[in-house]
């Protein structure tokens, strides 16, 4: 029988876009480990889903006049789109929404209650007068006590990364109505986690196995003692909490999330026809986990306590994470615009490039930094320049002389050759048991150059000349040592890999089976071209902003006079005051438009619409609910940058020029905020250094026009 595996990687809240960041702390990894097992002939089980309740999507939600379900929704689609599009292939992606899970999770708490390991005990919690209700942690802010910064949050101070209690702020504050809170007496449900303190500390001091960054990080985190905590919050976005005398309260977001593994397993075999088999995999105990640094707490100490306290679940074999991936040294992050979307990389490289740049630089010990031209660098140089390259060169030079390939007698050339292929493998193969992917791809990398010179040295367009049957015992031993190559790229690229397997074998690479010991086989190959594997990177020059932004005052307003869903504006941009026409009538009257701040695309190509000519642009984000202009509280006249890249053109743009800035609304630091592209980079449109805002409510991801 087959060994079993089952590979989790940590399930992604449902309210931003991935970020290449996401990708290199945990689902690339996952995703390779995956591959890896599954041609070394593992039967493996890779789940994953949404995180879709917790704090975070409720505000975002009600900033954005949704409902969470709404939000973590949108979120949830998109993800699986993004993972597909990278080739991460789960074989489950489910949600925490999901009525299954929250059966489940309800049904675990209520066994560990019954276990004796929750307990009802009396807090202390943040209390807001004026909205008279209990307030999550997270909707708490204050001075904090580390670093003075004033913005910081009741758990957590972004600005230096302290984990607070709501306490511990100097005047904290509700994040709904700005006042001051106060502290009163409820009741929370407590993990009795002390109870396992030594059990886990011996588990943990047991994984030798384990890279230092998760074992003792974790021993360290719990040295002086694994506290008990709070299994309960006061909100309504959540698992209820299955008892009485709770209503108001749900289920800490992590405690249920940490379910979802199973719940998302349960419902996979349920779907696919296979009630039980979750608890078949389960029961051989290979659990792996992937996710990032920020969550080795919950993989390391509270998910084995909690499986241990069920009596009933295996606690991980492995938990594997990942450092940060940075850009200039800082790190990825969407909600300050630093690094890459999946998305937006996709519009510049495709998924093999981004799949091995980032498996090259995976941040597995430490942080790594991740460029753009690094990328272009290693991709063009090595997966197509010295890989790519080398397929189709063999398989070029023996389909345009009509060589079949065949095993004959192997020279010494071809023994070694063969040699150093095995030793590769085996390298390789220690190194991917270990999750060292780094490592792994750079022996395949040494193997791809040795064969490189296999080749060169071997000449065989010389060989040609006088001996057939030795050129094609040649041409046999150079596609194996691509066989080898191929499968040890698999993994990483699988893209690409399968391309490069087809045009040497004819046929699709099996991912089901077993591929590694048939390397060892004399094997027949059937090449076909197939043209080119993989393709090299060319990076645009960089632009300039040629679009000029400047802030407008409305000083007339009227209802244009030959156009129902017009209006007509004189507006003062400091040095003069010009004309604009706007479609904009739907959403505002003339009276409510009249004075507001604007912002005009001032150097648009002018138009006349309906007989009055319009001398530029205002700028207003589109979503479901209708138009909102952007606006500010600078003066009139002030410029509008990009980022901090300032108008850097002259003369007029036009319409589709604007388009080539793809400007909409983003979710940044909890605000809908104006942003565009520029360089692939999106970054936000500021004026006099603040970022501009959106007239009311607004949906991220809506449309500026
Ligand atoms: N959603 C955190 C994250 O996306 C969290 C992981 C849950 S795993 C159960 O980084
Ligand atoms: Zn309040």
């Amino acid at each position: 029988m087959k060994e079993r595996i089952v590979i989790n990687c940590a399930l992604p809240y449902a309210n931003n876009h991935l970020h290449i960041g996401h990708i290199a702390g945990a689902y690339l990894p996952g995703d390779i480990f995956n591959r890896y097992s599954r041609i070394s002939g593992k039967e493996v089980m890779f789940i994953c889903g949404s995180d879709e309740y917790g704090t975070p999507i409720a505000l975002q939600a009600e900033r954005e006049g949704k409902t969470p379900m709404e939000v973590a929704t949108e979120f949830h689609l998109e993800h699986m789109n993004t993972f597909k599009s990278l080739d991460i292939g789960f074989d489950y992606f489910g949600r925490t929404t999901d009525p299954a899970h929250e059966k489940y999770s309800q049904e675990f708490f209520l066994k560990l209650m019954e276990k004796g390991f929750l307990e009802k005990r009396k807090v202390i919690s943040s209390y807001c007068q004026v909205d008279r209700r209990f307030l999550p942690d997270r909707y708490v802010h204050g001075t904090c006590p580390n670093c003075s910064s004033e913005n910081a949050r009741g758990d957590q101070c972004d600005e230096c990364g302290r984990i607070n209690d709501p306490q511990d702020l100097i005047n904290p504050r509700c994040s709904i109505c700005g006042n001051p809170i106060e502290f009163r007496e409820t009741d929370h449900i407590f993990f009795l986690a002390s109870k396992l303190e030594k059990e886990i500390v011996n588990w943990l001091k047991g994984k030798e196995d384990w890279k230092n960054n998760v074992r003792a990080f974790s021993l360290n985190m719990i040295k002086d003692g694994l506290r008990d905590r709070s299994m309960t919050r006061d909100m309504d976005w959540g698992v209820k909490v299955p008892m009485e005398g709770m209503e108001g309260k749900r289920i800490y977001v992590w405690f249920e999330a940490l379910l979802g593994y199973i719940s998302n397993a349960i419902e996979y075999s349920r779907k696919s026809g296979k009630d039980g088999y979750w608890k078949e995999m389960y029961q051989d105990g290979n659990l792996y986990y992937f996710m990032g640094k920020d969550n080795i707490f919950f993989h390391a100490i509270l998910l084995p306590a909690m499986n241990m306290a069920s009596g009933e679940l295996p606690t991980p074999k492995m938990v594997s994470a990942n450092e940060y991936l940075t850009m200039k040294g800082k790190k990825f992050s969407k909600s300050r615009g630093i690094g890459y979307t999946v998305d937006d990389m996709l519009r510049i490289v495709d998924k093999d490039s981004i799949r091995y740049y980032v498996s090259s630089v995976l941040p597995e010990s430490s942080d790594s930094d991740f460029s753009l031209e690094e990328m272009k660098d290693k991709v063009n140089s090595e997966l197509n320049g010295k890989y790519g390259n080398l397929v189709n060169r063999v398989i070029s030079f023996a389909t345009g002389k009509g060589i079949e390939p065949l095993k004959g007698k192997a020279d010494e050339l071809d023994d070694q050759m063969l040699l150093d292929m095995k030793k590769a493998l085996d390298l390789y193969r220690q190194s991917m048991d270990k999750i060292e992917f780094r490592k792994a791809l750079s022996i395949w990398l040494e193997a791809v150059k040795t064969v490189n010179s296999y080749f060169n040295q071997s000449k065989p367009w010389d060989i040609i000349k006088t001996d057939m049957d030795a050129t094609r015992s040649k041409i046999w031993h150079s596609l194996k040592a691509i066989e080898y190559l191929t499968l040890m790229i698999y993994p990483f690229v699988p893209s690409g890999a399968e391309r490069a397997w087809k045009a040497i074998h004819g046929v699709e690479l099996g991912k089901g089976e077993e591929l590694f010991s048939h390397l060892d086989e004399g094997c027949s190959f059937k090449i076909r071209d197939e043209g080119i594997i993989f393709r090299k990177i060319e990076l645009e020059p960089e632009g300039t902003n040629q679009m000029h932004l400047v802030v407008g005052k409305i000083v007339e307003a009227e209802d244009h006079p030959n156009a129902d869903s017009l209006l007509h504006f004189k507006v003062d941009l400091g040095s003069k005051i010009i004309d604009l026409v706007a479609g904009l009538k739907k959403y505002y009257s003339p009276g409510d438009i009249l004075g507001r701040k604007i912002i005009v695309v001032e150097n648009l190509k002018h138009s006349k619409i309906r007989g009055i000519e319009s001398q530029g642009m205002l700028l207003a984000a589109q979503d479901s609910a209708g138009a909102h202009i952007l606006t500010t509280e600078e003066k009139e006249g002030t410029e509008v940058t990009l980022g901090d890249e300032p108008y850097d053109g002259s003369g007029t743009i036009t319409i589709d020029d604007l388009k080539e800035y793809e400007l909409k609304t983003e979710e940044r630091d909890g605000l809908a905020v104006p942003s565009g592209l520029l360089n692939r980079n999106r970054l936000v449109l500021k004026a006099n250094g603040k970022p501009l805002s959106v007239d009311g409510k607004v949906e991220s991801n809506s449309l500026i026009r």
